[in-house]
């Protein structure tokens, strides 16, 4: 998309009103790599699936509160009268990305192109500042130009120019990889859990190939961190702004219910992928794997790594994660058969899927539990972060890491021997299936209900399970046989 059409998007959505947007994030894809089809074997079998039937919780609302906090007396631009000022300076700081910016600044996440444009006429200008080709890449360190919220409405407005010396600016807002934005086409929105997390960046990718297949839209937005009040928030405003079709990783399944059925109220079909919205709110369920096999096999995983015996912990994502929810329950089960007797399941911990907080946790099991023998991390961000932390506490052999993660963030650690076997699906087809089975709802090739048939390109064809559900498939478990295949 380009600058133009981006700030046509921005004044109509001034005029609807809709710039006072809720505090969550609007996606950027800074990792977007190609996705690699498996060619090792799958070693999961597959068996019936159990979807969990919870009541539905409504979740409060919050509200956006937009103020502009800047008040420093940052560099002025020599650009003439209809050039933007800085107000201040901003230096990126790691986990930055723009639209987290915006909301710092000006409490409104889709604020960012002003920063964009600002920051780059001000580097043209021969201010002391970065410049910005792609919204989606900015890097610690950099400077960043922050107009007054005044001068930032009016940039989203068209009522100011940030300088006609800008050399780029918001030339090139979208996310990489997304396909340029096809009009009359259907528009379409991909919602991950949180942002920054290579798992979803993958999909994502998938999503995107999908797009262009399909000649729709497909842009990919989220929340900062996994949280349902501000996904709510999100899907709220993207309702408003009636997108034709929703795919979503739900951070509770019960808690999004009410506002995936207003969505399908509005015409607006969901499809949930990865992570479920109960049935309600949702039109259909995309789900990776079979949850029974993926949990069951999480233990068989372990079992084998600490030969049978020993205290084993879990670090799952957040509480409300219905995915990991599931899986857990399964994994559970599975450790009351009696060839697991040996195994003793000590806690369960939360990292939220957030770097730091799951290395903290693992830190905390090996500290409260010195026998620990092993972990189980099903989450692609808590497995990577809990090998790093039996690494950096020397405990390489002691205490064995296992779960669901991404080889490309694994493989030094299957390497090393912090976690010599993992498992999960291609995420990129999971994004891929959830884009083509959105595509095939929206243009009424099918309703969601059970027996209904559609085609996934590359994929081939999806029915629609009894539960309203459509399966991917068998998830790969990988070792230091395999990793070097796969590069996602
Ligand atoms: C994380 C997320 C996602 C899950 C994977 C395995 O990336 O929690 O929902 O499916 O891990």
């Amino acid at each position: 998309m380009n600058q133009i059409s981006m700030k046509k998007i921005f004044i109509l959505m001034m005029l609807l009103g809709l710039l006072a947007l809720p505090t969550a994030a609007l996606a950027q894809d800074p990792t977007a790599e190609p996705t690699a089809e498996p060619t090792a074997e799958a070693t999961a079998e597959m068996m019936e699936e159990a979807m969990p039937t919870e009541e539905a919780m409504p979740t409060e609302e919050a509200m956006p509160t937009a103020e502009a906090t800047a008040e420093s007396d940052g560099a002025m631009m020599d650009e003439g009268a209809m050039a933007v000022a800085c107000d201040e300076d901003y230096s990126v700081q790691a986990d930055d990305w723009l639209s987290k910016i915006a909301d710092k600044f000006y409490g409104d996440v889709l604020a960012y192109p002003a920063i964009v444009d600002a920051t780059n006429a001000a580097a043209a200008a021969g201010g002391n500042y970065d410049v910005i080709d792609n919204a989606d890449v900015i890097e610690p360190g950099w400077t960043l130009c922050i107009p007054t919220a005044d001068d930032a409405q009016a940039l989203l407005s068209g009522e100011m120019s940030a300088g006609s010396a800008a050399p780029a600016a918001g030339e090139t807002t979208m996310a990489e990889g997304e396909a340029a934005m096809t009009e009359g086409a259907y528009n379409f929105v991909l919602v991950p859990k949180n942002l920054g997390n290579p798992y979803f960046d993958t999909a994502n990718t998938g999503a995107q190939e999908a797009a262009a297949e399909l000649g729709v839209n497909v842009t990919y937005q989220g929340s900062a961190t996994a949280d349902a009040t501000e996904q709510i928030q999100l899907l709220n405003s993207l309702i408003a702004q009636q997108v034709n079709g929703l795919a979503v990783s739900a951070n509770d399944s019960d808690a999004l219910v009410p506002t995936g059925a207003e969505a399908i109220a509005a015409g607006i079909p969901v499809v949930s992928w990865d992570a479920e919205i109960a049935p309600g709110g949702r039109t259909l369920h995309v789900l990776q794997a079979v949850s029974e096999d993926i949990g069951r096999g999480q233990i068989q995983l372990i079992s084998d790594l600490i030969g049978g015996e020993g205290q084993i912990a879990i670090l799952s994502a957040t509480s409300t994660a219905p995915n990991q929810n599931e899986w857990i329950m399964w994994m559970q089960d599975e450790l009351t058969k009696p060839e697991y007797a040996n195994i003793e399941l000590v806690a369960t911990v939360y990292g939220d899927d957030e770097d730091e907080k799951s290395y903290n946790e693992a830190q905390g099991l090996m500290k409260t539990y010195p026998d620990l023998k092993g972990i189980i991390s099903p989450t692609t961000v808590g497995i990577a972060a809990a090998a790093r932390a039996v690494q950096d506490a020397g405990k390489v052999g002691e205490v064995m890491v296992t779960g669901l993660g991404t080889p490309n963030q694994m493989r030094e650690y299957v390497k090393s021997g912090a976690s010599p076997a993992f498992a999960l699906w291609n995420p990129g087809d999971l994004g891929y299936l959830a884009i083509y089975a959105l595509n095939a709802l929206a243009s009424g090739d099918i309703t969601g209900a059970p027996g209904d048939t559609f085609e996934a390109g590359k994929l081939g064809s999806y029915t629609v399970d009894e539960d309203g559900v459509v399966l991917l498939g068998p998830p790969t478990v990988f070792n230091a046989d395999n990793i070097d295949n796969f590069d996602f």
